[in-house]
């Protein structure tokens, strides 16, 4: 699948950690069905109620359903995960597989996203080929990861966006609230986990998330 920046508008990132047991796939389902621009699959950490059999079921499962949709399937941090379901793209962060191995073993196929938290690490991805775009965040602190890095706030996101000509999607305790400023700050869209994983009104927020 062709990478779009438009894709990074309304992005659900979620994984069995970040729901009550059971729910993982009814609520992919759900944020799917309510038209969300791409999914991330991130299941990880000692929260994960999926074994590695089961991750890489439901992986193949939820890929599926992604591609039905035509929304593109990617896959946090496990090339092999992502090679194996044949995931649409690849997300890695600063200090997972080295982003220069992602690109040259995925990256003719897969859409590649790369985490990046401050102006150093932008600046060092800008020379690097084969990125289509940048996860950058926190903007707020968040619940959903233990080792998130410091706050950067709307003031740091729009100094990265100024650092770069890839898109970036914004990421971090974003609620919708803060979805008009993420596109004023010049970013694609937003990435979130728990303002669509904790919704009672999943229609409603990725609503909010297309209209930003
Ligand atoms: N990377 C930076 S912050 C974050 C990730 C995966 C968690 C985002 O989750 P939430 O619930 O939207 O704050
Ligand atoms: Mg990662």
């Amino acid at each position: 699948m062709k990478f779009k920046p438009e894709m990074l508008k309304a992005y659900f990132v979620c994984g069995s950690q970040d729901v009550p047991e059971g729910l993982f796939e009814t609520i992919v389902e759900q944020a799917i069905k309510a038209g969300i621009t791409a999914f991330q699959f991130r299941d990880k950490g000692n929260a994960s109620t999926l074994s590695p059999i089961d991750r890489a079921a439901m992986a193949m499962k939820l890929r599926g359903r992604c591609a039905e949709a035509g929304i593109p399937f990617i896959v946090d941090d496990n090339v092999e995960l992502a090679k194996q379901v044949n995931a649409d793209g690849i997300h890695v962060g600063q200090s997972d597989e080295k982003i220069q191995q992602v690109v040259a073993e995925v990256g003719d196929q897969m859409i590649v996203g790369l985490s990046c938290s401050n102006a150093k690490e932008v600046e060092a991805a800008n020379s690097i080929d084969g990125i289509d775009y940048y996860g950058s965040g926190p903007i707020h602190p968040t619940g959903s990861k233990a080792d998130a890095d410091p706050v950067i706030g709307f003031d740091g996101l729009k100094q990265l966006v100024s650092l770069t000509d890839r898109p970036i999607v914004a990421i971090g305790g974003i609620t919708v609230d803060d979805l008009s400023n993420v596109i004023k700050a010049g970013a694609s869209g937003s990435a979130v986990i728990s303002m669509i994983a904790q919704s009672d009104d999943i229609d409603g927020v990725v609503k909010a998330m297309l209209e930003a």
